[in-house]
């Protein structure tokens, strides 16, 4: 029999929020946003305190203020995030060497064979929190499953200051009551379309054949059916190079038409920018990728001088790529939007820029 693994997941609590206010005392225990100052200025995380008064990542920096008038705002300081990862990184590295960043203040550890004994794994993110806090002064929430996706769940279910355990036994278990906006690699998109069909948690996935999932959902179907039972087989994979960050969509029924199409590309651009801004680095090649109905795949592309940054820009690129790519007058089955020749960890322009 397989050994079943040990997979811990970490993510850092309110991470640039957190980093102001431990290295400006006078912030500490206030509301307070990091983001951008000014008309279009945007939320990129808020502190717990805050959260308390309904402010959130990706918020406008106005209606923030609309909902927490002594709102405090720090501009952000990629650099110093960027250092505080590595910093993060290097205390996994004491544990394990099977590490997969999924962000700066997030990674999968696979801690099967840890460097040492340990008990278990429960203990060892345990530690691993605790070196957090005593040597960077800084709280991450911590999951432990047997797989990756119980493991992300995990970290999340008890947020903030966190350690949370989904044993191989209660993983199906667990699916059965998971709300599908938490489950991860489920958007926007897939969730109203789940919630089309009635599908709200995972027990209701689980009368659906992975046959049907997979007319509904395309390749996203087969794991659907997996992961509602608990089932993730997907290896954490330690430094891997991120090489582009992209979101595409493969549509249950063609889609056709300029209305149809810019609706569908709405949904996919903003769940790439989250993407794109949560994972920290910074791109120059756009991409727009199109399949049509007899299965032929479009691609067009523009590479920009500079990083890219600036959304509403961004959005204007794409639009004129699609443009290019299709004649909205015929059906098209999948629609997707990518970022690539992104900059090295060890630039040193790397995460200087402003997004805002
Ligand atoms: N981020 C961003 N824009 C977003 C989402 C996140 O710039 N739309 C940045 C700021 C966050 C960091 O990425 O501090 C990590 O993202 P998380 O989703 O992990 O959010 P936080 O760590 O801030 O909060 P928590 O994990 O406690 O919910
Ligand atoms: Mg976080």
């Amino acid at each position: 029999m397989e050994e079943t693994r040990k997979i811990i997941h970490i993510d850092m609590d309110a991470f640039y929020a957190s980093v102001e206010q431990r290295d400006h005392p006078e912030l500490q225990g206030l509301p307070l946003a990091v983001g951008g100052i000014g008309g279009r200025g945007v939320v990129a995380t808020a502190s717990y305190e805050a959260r308390k008064y309904g402010v959130h990542s990706a918020m406008s920096m106005r209606e923030a203020h609309r909902r927490c008038p002594i709102l405090r705002v720090v501009l952000p300081d990629f650099q110093k995030y960027n250092q505080v990862s590595l910093q993060i990184r290097e205390i996994f590295g004491r544990y394990t060497d099977i590490i997969e960043p999924l962000s700066l203040d997030e990674a999968y550890l696979d801690v099967t064979y840890a460097r040492f004994e340990v008990p278990s794994a429960t203990i060892l993110a345990k530690r691993i929190k605790e070196d957090i806090q005593n040597e960077l002064n800084l709280i991450a929430s911590a999951g432990v499953s047997y797989n990756k996706f119980l493991a992300k769940i995990a970290s999340d279910q008890d947020k903030p200051d966190g350690l949370f355990v989904i044993t191989p036994e209660q993983g199906a278990e667990f699916m059965k009551t998971l709300p599908i906006e938490k489950f991860f690699g489920v958007g926007k998109v897939t969730a109203e379309k789940l919630k089309s069909h009635n599908i709200f948690k995972g027990a209701d996935v689980l009368p659906y054949s992975r046959w049907e999932l997979q007319q509904l959902f395309g390749k996203h179907g087969g794991f659907l059916y997996d992961v509602v039972r608990g089932i993730d087989n997907r290896l954490v994979q330690p430094e891997r190079e991120r090489k582009s960050v992209g979101v595409e969509n493969t549509f249950s029924d063609d889609i056709i038409g300029w209305d149809r199409i810019n609706e569908e590309f709405s949904l996919i651009f903003e769940t790439w920018w989250t993407r794109y801004q949560k994972v920290g680095k910074k791109g120059k090649s756009l991409t727009i990728k199109v399949r049509n109905k007899d299965f032929e795949t479009i691609t067009r592309s523009q590479t920009e001088k500079k990083y890219v940054i600036d959304k509403q820009k961004t959005r204007k690129i794409f639009v004129q790529l699609l443009e290019k790519a299709i004649d909205f007058e015929s059906p098209i089955r999948l629609l997707g939007v990518s970022i690539s020749s992104l900059e090295k960890e060890n630039n040193p322009e790397f995460c200087q820029l402003t997004l805002w």
